[in-house]
């Protein structure tokens, strides 16, 4: 695939972070059990202070005030020019911004706040099913300092338990969390990779890289989307060995569900039945504007993107396919599903680096005796008893695996990038 830079203007050559910063060193003076007390449902309703504004505020970590963000009157911002007031949390999509650092930031401190977050957000589908400590609890556990230690190490669970578990069917109920790196060898970059997406748009004109996944600045700025959304729109890719061993553990009847935050959609082109797909980041089959919500056709939008002309609503907003940007709420689907993970008796994670809530609350939420397993380069994390971490290219990992299931020939009938 072309570096998506070659779709965007090199008219800026500012580097910026391609992550929440994790050493953020203004997180000290947050009481993160404060905040997590003033961090309830009324708060998330409440109008910004100076100017009533209702949409797309955040609060304060040190004051716990409520106050509009930039792309409403900069409230937020104001303050903590007024106050010195650093770290505010968004109630759109409830990540992190430190003004003095200029990031979004993240640490293990925040975990609780974030699962906060997502089930008082959604509490029709999680509050009866979810108790936040516990799940603060478990994320204790879950510790983002230690990376990478062990190459096809666990703890309490081992390669050999997890093939037999498969040949056997011991598991019946195998619960897939997938990301971008699942799709890297299709030819489609991952976010945070060295040749990632975020890499790549330290060439464009952007405040911050995430921007460009960002809904208000979408709104404000859709042209740099639309350049990336051509690239990857002509670019055809095909499932990889990843998608087609969530298609094979499907195939044995094992499947209880993939959780993915890709877009691509090739779970679905490997045939993993889309009612075993959870798209928590949305899809490309549909469009709506991002200003008032009305549907159009996404082949109308395809249209454009590749004509390089801003597709727009007759209230003048832009028109986006729907995948869910920063800032956007995930879909019900994906709330209504998070109980699941108390159901599955394996969670195989692959692909990711879990740094994008909610979904990476959801490995916290995996019980205790439930073993998981981690394909990816690095460890994004993950720290608990009952872990197998297969560190290396995804692909490469996958193929051993597959021999030892004797699942070679069937892998070879499937369609993509299989590369046996
Ligand atoms: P990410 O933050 O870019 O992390 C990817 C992870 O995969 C990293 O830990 C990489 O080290 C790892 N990885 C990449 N390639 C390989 C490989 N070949 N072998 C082993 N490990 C590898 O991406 P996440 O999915 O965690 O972040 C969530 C974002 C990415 C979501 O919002 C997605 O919508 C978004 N995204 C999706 C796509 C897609 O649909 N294919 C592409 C790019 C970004």
């Amino acid at each position: 695939m072309e570096p998506v830079s070659n779709y965007i203007p090199s008219d800026s050559l500012n580097l910026f972070a391609v992550s929440p910063k994790e050493d953020c060193p203004h997180e000290d003076l947050i009481d993160f059990q404060a905040v997590a007390s003033h961090l309830v449902k009324e708060k998330l309703k409440a109008a910004c202070k100076d100017c009533n504004a209702t949409h797309e505020n955040w609060m304060c970590l040190l004051c716990y005030d409520v106050f509009c963000s930039r792309y409403s009157n900069s409230h937020m911002v104001k303050h903590n020019e007024a106050k010195g007031h650093q770290i505010a949390q968004s109630f759109a999509d409830g990540s992190f911004w430190c003004y003095s650092c200029d990031s979004y930031v993240y640490s293990k401190n925040f975990h609780t706040l974030a699962i906060k977050f997502s089930t008082i957000k959604f509490p029709e589908s999680t509050s009866d099913m979810i108790d936040t400590d516990t799940l603060a609890k478990e994320l204790s556990g879950v510790d983002a300092e230690h990376r990478a230690q062990e190459k096809d190490e666990g703890k309490g669970f081992s390669k050999k338990e997890l093939i037999q578990g498969i040949k056997e069917k011991k598991f019946k109920r195998v619960i897939f969390l997938t990301g971008a790196g699942i799709s890297v060898s299709a030819g489609i970059p991952d976010f945070r990779s060295e040749s990632g997406i975020y890499a790549q748009l330290g060439q464009c004109d952007l405040p911050y890289p995430e921007a460009i996944f960002e809904i208000a600045y979408f709104k404000e700025h859709p042209e740099t989307f639309y350049r990336l959304a051509k690239a990857i729109m002509n670019y055809k890719a095909q499932p990889t060995i990843a998608h087609n061993f969530i298609r094979m553990i499907a195939d044995e009847g094992l499947l209880l569900l993939n959780f993915t935050q890709n877009v691509d959609g090739l779970e679905a082109e490997a045939g993993v039945d889309p009612k075993l797909l959870i798209e928590a980041h949305g899809h490309l089959r549909s469009a709506h504007c991002a200003v008032c919500g009305k549907e159009y056709s996404v082949e109308d939008l395809k249209k454009h993107i590749q004509e390089e002309k801003i597709y727009r609503c007759e209230c003048s907003g832009p028109i986006k396919p729907d995948i869910i940007f920063f800032g956007e709420a995930l879909p019900q689907s994906f709330y209504e599903s998070v109980v699941k993970l108390a159901q599955g008796d394996l969670v195989i994670v692959m692909g990711t680096s879990l740094r994008v809530f909610p979904f990476a609350s959801l490995i916290g939420m995996v019980p205790a005796e439930v073993p998981i397993v981690l394909v990816n380069r690095e460890n994004t994390g993950i720290k608990r008893e009952n872990f197998l971490f297969l560190q290396g290219d995804i692909d490469e990992r996958l193929k051993g695996l597959i021999g030892e299931l004797g699942w070679n020939e069937k892998l070879n009938g499937l369609r993509g990038e299989n590369k046996l």
